[in-house]
């Protein structure tokens, strides 16, 4: 397993769209891997592979308490296949537009369908902090941001709050 860098904003690769995984092989199960260890590293819950600078549809996740058992997730071509009417709002953040938060109303509960770890169909309902969770990183692999769904001043004050970090490192 490796760490590999987290793109950050306003890298062009992360406005990419993200292509369909063929086959779940053991080439894929180490980006995969690789996603995973990077994702706790940083740290953060949720991981595309694009903001890693592929551009696949994959993505890791991890919604475990701090007392509890590291719980990886793993999705291969999600397709969000209902959401509900009702909504719910969300301080978000991104790995890709570091130390930005902000509030972002989506679907409150979802309905999704994805392949596993092993290349195994599953159809899962999600809500709360995964239903959040799994749209956030869905928009990742449509190359959308958290900070596109906020007003345009929002998002330009945010790509340069992160520029100026950038400089300052
Ligand atoms: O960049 C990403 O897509 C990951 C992002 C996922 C996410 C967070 C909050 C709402 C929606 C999606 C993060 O993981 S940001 C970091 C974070 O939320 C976190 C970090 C450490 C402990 C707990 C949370
Ligand atoms: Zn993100």
């Amino acid at each position: 397993m490796a760490l590999r860098e987290i793109l950050v904003v306003p890298h062009p690769i992360l406005k990419q769209a993200s292509q369909p995984v063929d086959a779940v092989d053991d080439e894929l199960r180490a980006l995969m891997d690789d996603m995973l260890e990077t994702m706790y590293a940083a740290p953060g819950i949720g991981l595309a592979a694009i903001q890693v600078g592929v551009p696949k549809r994959v993505i890791v996740m991890d919604l475990h308490r701090p007392e509890e058992e590291k719980q990886p997730r793993f999705f291969v071509n999600p397709e969000i296949v209902w959401t509900s009417e009702e909504t719910a709002p969300y301080e978000e953040g991104c790995l890709s537009v570091p130390e930005i938060y902000d509030e972002v109303e989506r679907p409150a509960r979802v309905k999704l369908r994805y392949l596993n770890y092993a290349g195994e169909p599953v159809e899962e309902d999600a809500e709360g902090l995964f239903a959040v969770c799994i749209q956030h990183e869905m928009d990742h692999l449509e190359g959308v941001l958290f900070i596109d769904h906020l007003s345009r001043l929002k998002r330009e004050q945010a790509i340069k709050k992160v520029k100026k970090q950038a400089k300052a490192a």
